[in-house]
């Protein structure tokens, strides 16, 4: 059941629903309001990337959260709430298999099914964060090397409002939890237990900075924690890739 505070808008075709999103809530747009679309034409990845799906074979969406009380620092973690809110829906759906990569991917082993954008706007009074995300449902990447569809690992062609509204279900749950320290410390351990980048070797690119070493954890603002001859560094974002497998 789709909870009644969301106020869904469904496009044929935008140029990015992250980017209409942004625009709206600037213009005042409230919490709760969802846009999604069955093709983007300017769809949009991290650091100016591409996102690209063609009509009909991806559920791409995005959230309007305006959390007031949520810390700026959390902020990044929201990503997380929102990878995890889709892994959760998928569970449901009898979708096995998949687990989280850091910092925004949902994978089956290494190959992408999802991507998450979270984008905070200026748009006061309150911290507004537009959060998107694209599931492959029929169409197994641009490279079917690095990623993946629901088709390909079920079997079968999910319906995407279906989808849409598990997923904004379990996102209302969760954002609940997010609201204080208990409930954030939760979500954190939730996430912890489905990434699959816990307990690997990485390497993570952050600008021109570089850390490599086994992710053993997050901090409790859900940043990655990289131990390596140095200590631990905390991170809070960045572009991860796997140096081996450490663990089974
Ligand atoms: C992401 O970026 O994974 C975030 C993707 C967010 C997309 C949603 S769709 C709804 C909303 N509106 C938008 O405009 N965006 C959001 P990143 O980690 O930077 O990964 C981008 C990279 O993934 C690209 O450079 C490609 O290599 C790859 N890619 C592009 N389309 C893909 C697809 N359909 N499936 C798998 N990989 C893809």
């Amino acid at each position: 059941m789709r909870p009644q505070n969301y106020k869904v808008s469904h496009f044929d075709e935008i140029d990015s629903t992250n980017t209409q999103l942004a625009a709206a809530a600037r213009a005042g747009a409230l919490d709760g309001t969802v846009y999604w679309a069955d093709f983007q034409s300017a769809g949009r990845g991290r650091l100016d990337r591409v996102w690209e799906a063609p009509p009909g074979s991806c559920l791409m969406a995005s959230v309007l959260l305006r959390e007031p009380g949520v810390a700026e620092e959390r902020l990044h973690g929201v990503t997380s709430v929102v990878a995890l809110s889709l892994l959760q829906a998928l569970e449901e759906l009898d979708i096995a298999g998949v687990s989280m990569k850091w910092p925004n991917d949902l994978v089956v082993g290494e190959r992408k099914l999802a991507g998450v954008l979270a984008e905070l706007v200026e748009a006061p009074p309150h911290t507004t964060v537009v959060v998107g995300f694209g599931v492959n449902v029929t169409y197994a990447g641009p490279d079917e090397a690095k990623a993946t569809s629901l088709e390909q690992i079920s079997g079968r062609a999910m319906d995407r409002a279906g989808l849409l509204d598990a997923m904004l279900t379990r996102l209302a749950e969760n954002r609940l939890l997010m609201r204080d320290d208990e409930g954030w410390v939760q979500l954190t351990r939730l996430v912890e237990a489905n990434c699959s980048t816990i307990g690997q070797e990485v390497s993570v690119e952050m600008g021109d900075q570089q850390v490599v070493g086994i992710a053993c954890g997050l901090s409790p603002h859900g940043h990655l924690l990289v131990e390596n001859d140095d200590g631990v560094v905390e991170l809070a974002t960045g572009d991860l890739t796997r140096v081996r497998a450490t663990g089974a």
